[in-house]
């Protein structure tokens, strides 16, 4: 994968020639504060979070709940022997991001002052579904010597007296010194926890001097286990990723312990961990405290020098405080992906009132930072994503939350359609550039699958995409939608399978691919692709597609994998934008079943009547 191999170097090359000092946003003094007076509204998303202008990137903290989960986590706990959660059954203990009151509440990086990174706050917005969205001010903003040059990522833990705490990294000079600091709400009965409040005691952590101090932040929602309050601390040892863990009795006094919870040599900075439990069977997310025999744990990074994140699933030895990811998975960048395409710094929290483990991510644009200047806006959040572990006990599982559906508008059906090669079928959805589509395609045999190179055994999936494409006819493949579409295709970002034939076994690969997605010039047209562990003895292949004007969203195969493009069509846009079901491959391919919704707008971010 040669392009980011090359950003890895680049990466590196920048980090030591800041003297170690380490930023991870791209600094644009000249924009940085530039209040932005016409937002464009081309590209604009319809229903994927966004505020009404400037620049925004990792989501925080997000939702709590209270009132009648606690009843909810009552009954879980008894009727779940396995889990050995002494505190959770005791105290109710919400170590979660945040759904507080009847609402959920999600912070976000954002710069109030420009679209482009820089003058980090903590900007909050509530939803009483993840789907409509009400605005308040700021949640945390420099104020304090402490976090001065910006209050950057962090998390928040509902206590077990049900009040939120954010935990969050202040920045406190212009070398970007890093420091773990809290907030929490001024007034517990206001359910919109309009104003936070920084004690004087803060910091809670400052980084020893066995820690590079301007690379350690993003502490992660706290856990129970042992005895003590936990927490991780995203850093880097010379090139080596490491999650630090702190412990505390209090809540109040942190104590680095011994070892980091764990590390990778040559990953680089670790931003933005995530490390939570989840059950071994059925889909129902679970509170951080929870552990024991019924339980896996998810270790996910976020990587700087790649600009991608992995994840491993492993076991969490709590006496020792260390992790340890499964056999046979790879602990490297190379590893499993929540997202196969631009998706970062996310996040995921326990919803107790639904009992599912909910995921963020943000998408930065693709396009040239001019634009994004031009255009007086930069980075959406995607749609949030239940997230659970496959009955493989191999990877999680992802779906978009059952709420976006209460969106869903004119639909359109096919079934029973066939696609010889070189067919491409309209689906006249009335807005192709605001849909959702979730479709199932079948074909009668593998034996026309093309064979597996062994060369590209070695390639990133993304190569594989680059090298084969949507139009090189195939054999089983390439078929999917053709999103985005002009009328004439001289632009679409296809989603697509391609179904290849090892030596041991079929290798199906997904592929959205931005390379014909516009005509535009200056933008970052990656074909993002990932291979998907399926089987294939019912011979279908499902794909799903949130399509919203500059983002495509894809789950193929049910949730297996996923893969997020930013795309800049020029032609295909609002009324103009089509979509298609293409075949390019030999063997025919039947749409079995597909369902085209035209998507609502919800309420965004409409500022919150006082
Ligand atoms: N963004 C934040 C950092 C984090 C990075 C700063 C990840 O805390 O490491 O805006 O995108």
């Amino acid at each position: 994968m040669v392009l980011p191999n090359i950003l890895a170097v680049l990466a590196l090359v920048c980090v030591l020639s800041k003297n170690g000092v380490e930023a991870s946003h791209k600094i644009y003094p000249r924009f940085q504060t530039l209040n932005v007076e016409n937002v464009k509204q081309l590209h604009r998303t319809g229903y994927h979070f966004q505020p009404p202008k400037h620049w925004i990137n990792d989501p925080n903290g997000k939702p709590i709940q209270q009132e009648h989960d606690r009843f909810h986590g009552l009954q879980f706990f008894q009727i779940n022997p396995d889990f050995d959660c002494f505190m959770c059954v005791n105290w109710f203990v919400r170590a979660a991001p945040m759904y507080y009151k009847g609402l959920y509440h999600l912070f976000y990086q954002y710069n109030p002052k420009g679209a482009v990174w820089g003058n980090i706050v903590w900007a909050h917005s509530v939803s009483k579904d993840l789907i409509n969205w009400e605005s308040l001010e700021p949640a945390i903003y420099p104020s304090k010597w402490f976090d001065n040059y910006g209050c950057w990522s962090g998390s928040a833990t509902v206590l077990p007296n049900g009040g939120p705490v954010i935990f969050y990294t202040g920045i406190v000079d212009e070398h970007n010194s890093q420091i773990q600091n809290y907030a929490v709400p001024a007034n517990l009965s206001d359910p919109y926890l309009r104003k936070w409040v920084k004690p004087d005691d803060n910091p809670i952590v400052n980084p020893d001097t066995s820690v590079n101090g301007s690379a350690f932040r993003d502490p992660t929602t706290a856990w129970w286990a042992e005895g003590h309050w936990k927490i991780l601390v995203g850093s880097r040892r010379k090139h080596r990723g490491v999650a630090y863990l702190y412990k505390s009795r209090d809540f109040k006094k942190w104590v680095k312990a011994k070892h980091p919870l764990h590390s990778v040599q040559g990953t680089g900075m670790w931003e933005c961990p995530d490390f939570f439990p989840v059950s071994l069977s059925g889909e129902k997310g679970l509170d951080p405290s929870v552990m024991g025999q019924n339980v896996k744990h998810v270790l996910k990074v976020s990587l700087d020098m790649t600009r991608y994140e992995y994840y491993t699933l492993g076991t969490y030895d709590k006496k020792k405080d260390r992790y340890f990811p499964d056999e046979g998975l790879v602990d490297g960048w190379a590893g499993l992906r929540l997202d196969y395409g631009n998706f970062y710094a996310s996040k995921t929290f326990y919803d107790p009132s639904t009992n599912r483990r909910i995921l963020w991510g943000w998408a930065n644009e693709s396009d040239a930072v001019q634009q994004d200047k031009d255009k007086g806006w930069a980075g959406i959040q995607l749609i949030p994503r239940k997230v659970w572990l496959d009955p493989s006990g191999k990877q999680l599982l992802q779906w978009p939350v059952a709420e976006l559906e209460k969106l869903r508008g004119h639909n359109i059906q096919l079934s029973h359609q066939k696609l010889n090669q070189g067919d491409h079928v309209e689906v006249k959805v009335t807005t192709a550039a605001q849909a959702d589509v979730d479709v199932t395609f079948s074909f009668p045999s593998l034996d026309k699958a093309e064979p597996f190179d062994p060369k590209w055994a070695k390639l990133d999936a993304l190569d594989v995409c680059a090298q084969k494409g949507s139009k090189a006819p195939g054999g089983l493949g390439p078929f999917g939608l053709l999103t985005l579409a002009s009328e004439k295709l001289e632009e679409f970002t296809p989603v697509f399978f391609r179904v290849f034939k090892a030596a041991d076994k079929h290798k199906v690969l997904l592929c959205s691919d931005a390379r014909s997605s516009s005509l535009g010039e200056g933008l970052y047209k990656p074909s993002f692709a990932g291979f998907v562990d399926v089987d294939l003895t019912d011979k279908k292949l499902s794909l799903r597609s949130l399509i919203d004007h500059s983002v495509v969203e894809s789950f193929g195969a049910g949730g297996r994998i996923a893969i997020t493009s930013r795309v800049y069509p020029t032609t295909a846009v609002f009324e103009k934008a089509r979509l298609f079901v293409f075949n390019n491959g030999s063997e025919t391919i039947t749409v079995e079943s597909l369902n085209a919704w035209s998507m609502n707008k919800p309420v965004m971010n409409v500022p919150v009547k006082s």
